[in-house]
């Protein structure tokens, strides 16, 4: 299962015991990964998604965790920092969010039960990075104390890791812009810091090296992806996590690239994502003993995805309008084939 940003979070930005439930009903997937969750207050961008910085909240994911366990699932938590894809509102203080450049996302965020653009953010001072990457080292410890089984660092989307990486939003002239050497620099001391204190078999990466999400842009994305994958080839994480083509939406946005080719210089595991059909999906695994897919949406709609897929059972669709924020009312409530069966049970 795909991270799946839903906004539920309660005061405090903890999970609950909704959440767990929530969670619990999708542990067929195998392997979860939990929504995108900020390492700091610094890094959140939307309103009411959870965080893994604070005691609270590590007790409040203890419930996620326990749930999912119960019900023989594994369960990895997306670790996040969105950069400048966030709004002055969620800032501590009212302040700018933070960026490797002071260029404005063409971007949304999320407040107050509104998506509004994002605010014009500031350039992080040389001396702030150490900070960040210890606030994912942090992070790690945290959710390895709130029982995940790993982690898995947001690199993908337009958020803070991919505003490094691309010459789009990134122009510094220090140490952490110019090169394709220089852009990766602040992803690869991240990864270094968090496989330091989980090891590589608790960690996994998720990239979407064409994406335009969040306004993020490169001149020559197969030159630094492949660059990317080969670094990661020597740390050496659990899983390389690649969002294929523009994220929630077309598989062909840049045709150009050859995923293919990507995948071949990463020797371990590949989880492949985005629009993936059963078809699809059964044609990748079978070709590929290391590939795995992830489903996003679909698990949504479907909590038992997995049983649904082996039957070539009907999928239900999705409710839009209830995904971001709100209660139970399409989180909890999406039946199973079981449950339609048997509805009095
Ligand atoms: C949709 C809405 C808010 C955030 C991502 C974490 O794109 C997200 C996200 C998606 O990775």
């Amino acid at each position: 299962m795909a991270p799946l940003t839903r906004s539920r979070a309660a005061a405090g930005h903890t999970a609950t015991d909704l959440m767990a439930e929530y969670y619990a009903q999708r542990a067929s997937a195998g392997l979860i990964i939990a929504e995108a969750s900020q390492i700091s207050p610094q890094g959140q961008g939307y309103q009411d998604t959870p965080g893994i910085y604070s005691e609270a909240q590590i007790a409040g994911w203890r419930l996620v965790t326990d749930a999912v366990h119960k019900q023989g699932g594994d369960i990895f938590l997306q670790l996040w920092h969105v950069g400048r894809v966030s709004h002055h509102a969620l800032q501590q203080d009212g302040g700018q969010p933070v960026a490797p450049s002071a260029i404005q996302a063409d971007a949304m965020t999320f407040v107050d039960g509104e998506f509004v653009p994002a605010s014009a953010p500031r350039a992080l001072g040389l001396h702030e990075i150490p900070g960040i990457v210890d606030d994912y080292r942090q992070a790690t410890v945290n959710a390895l104390a709130a029982g995940f089984d790993g982690v898995e660092i947001h690199a993908a989307n337009g958020y803070l890791i991919d505003q490094f990486l691309r010459d789009g939003s990134n122009h510094r002239t220090d140490m952490y812009g110019g090169s394709i050497e220089n852009r990766s620099r602040f992803l690869l001391q991240v990864m270094e810091a968090v496989i330091g204190v989980a090891g590589a078999d608790r960690v996994g990466i998720r990239l979407s090296p064409v994406s335009p999400a969040n306004g993020v842009s490169d001149t020559d994305n197969w030159s630094l992806f492949s660059y990317l994958v080969d670094q990661l080839e020597q740390l050496h994480p659990i899983y390389l996590h690649v969002i294929e083509g523009a994220t929630m939406s077309s598989r062909d946005y840049d045709p150009a690239f050859d995923f293919k080719r990507l995948r071949e210089r990463y020797s371990g595991t590949y989880i492949a994502n985005n629009g993936y059909t059963r078809e699809l999906a059964l044609q990748l695994t079978e070709s590929d003993p290391k590939a795995l897919v992830a489903f996003g949406r679909k698990f949504i709609s479907n909590p038992d995805l997995v049983q649904r897929l082996a039957e070539d059972a009907p999928l239900q669709s999705l409710d839009k309008q209830t995904l971001y924020g709100g209660g139970a009312k399409g989180y909890t409530d999406y039946p199973t084939l079981a449950d339609l069966l048997h509805p009095d049970d």
